[in-house]
């Protein structure tokens, strides 16, 4: 059991297609098997190359360093982090190859809870139309509030709803495109619980994973939590236009990104306001627009150009 995410052995992920007016998708629930445990207990021990330390874990974190544990109480739950992190990473090659079969672009939507994935999803999907064909994989623990939003759109949906699981396994993914399978050549966005730790530990078998950071958040969410955005291949700032009335330097935050991460591209924008979505859409495009190319050169003139975006 994960001590802070609440990611659980009792987690049953249920997958589902929504009905969308209009558009044949077959309704399909499938019951999930029983999904896996990770974490330890505090006072564990374990080594980073080479040394030996012990600290609490009044923290989860990830073990994508493949750094090993050990703990005299429960020696069991090592060997099962790291064969269920095995496992995952297999099935998600079989996912690449799946997709690359069918030329689908996966995209996995990564955030702390409430940071606007669906705002910007609908957004997306809404604005760019027939432009862009594409269809949701929506990731939550209950509910398919956000399924539905992505419904109206017009979009098919499929909702997987992980129980007490706090992020999407490559075999729920996998589960969740054999229900919306998707047309050849189109995009699947896949919107990940929120939850800024566990997601990402795993490989999907996405062509990239895009972690959305809000401006209410706070600017050190990369430094509390470094694995997300290591693994980020564009980070998304949103609600720019709260950025007047919160304690939020996005420089700073820009920064502290890099200092992780050498190959992350940034934009900033708004999901409700539409401030800055232009860019979003070219990176969709694959045509890098002005905002994304210096923002994510991060040589010269990064500061000055996030400055004016302030
Ligand atoms: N001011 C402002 N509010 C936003 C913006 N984007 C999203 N919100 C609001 O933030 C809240 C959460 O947005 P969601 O899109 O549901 O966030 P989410 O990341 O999908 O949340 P989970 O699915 O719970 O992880 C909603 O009330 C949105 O209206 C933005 O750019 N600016
Ligand atoms: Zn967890
Ligand atoms: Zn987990
Ligand atoms: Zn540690
Ligand atoms: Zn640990
Ligand atoms: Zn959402």
């Amino acid at each position: 059991m994960c001590a802070t995410c609440g990611c659980g052995d009792e987690a049953a992920p249920r997958v589902y297609s929504l009905e969308v007016p209009g558009l044949d998708v077959p309704g399909q629930e499938v019951p999930g098997p029983q999904a896996h445990e990770h974490s330890h207990e505090p006072g564990h021990s374990h080594t980073h190359d080479g040394h030996t330390h012990s600290h609490p874990h009044d923290h989860a974190h990830p073990h994508a360093d493949g750094h090993s544990h050990t703990q005299a109480n429960t020696p069991e739950l090592i060997p099962l982090e790291q064969n269920l992190l095995a496992k995952n990473d297999l099935l998600a090659e079989r996912n690449r190859g799946w997709l690359a079969g069918r030329k689908v672009r996966a995209l996995n939507m990564m955030s702390s809870p409430g940071s606007g994935k669906t705002t910007l999803l609908v957004r997306t999907l809404t604005e760019l139309g027939d432009r862009l064909q594409a269809g949701v994989i929506e990731g939550d623990q209950e509910t398919s509030l956000d399924a539905e939003r992505i419904r109206k759109a017009g979009r098919p949906v499929v909702q997987i709803n992980t129980g007490a699981g706090c992020h999407l396994d490559a075999d729920m993914l996998r589960r969740g495109l054999d229900a919306l399978d998707p047309a050849m050549g189109s995009t699947v966005f896949i919107e990940n619980v929120g939850n800024l730790v566990c997601p990402a530990l795993f490989d999907l078998g996405e062509a990239a994973k895009v972690v959305v950071v809000s401006v209410t958040e706070g600017d050190d969410k990369p430094q509390k939590y470094p694995h997300m955005f290591m693994a980020a291949d564009l980070v998304i700032i949103n609600k720019s236009d709260l950025l007047p009335y919160v304690e939020f330097d996005v420089d700073e935050c820009v920064r502290r990104i890099r200092r992780l991460n050498a190959h992350a591209q940034f934009l900033v924008l708004s999901a409700t306001t539409g401030d800055g979505v232009t860019a979003w859409y070219d990176w969709l495009d694959g045509h890098p627009s002005r905002t994304e190319t210096r923002a994510g050169s991060l040589a010269g003139p990064l500061e000055e150009s996030l400055t004016d975006a302030h």
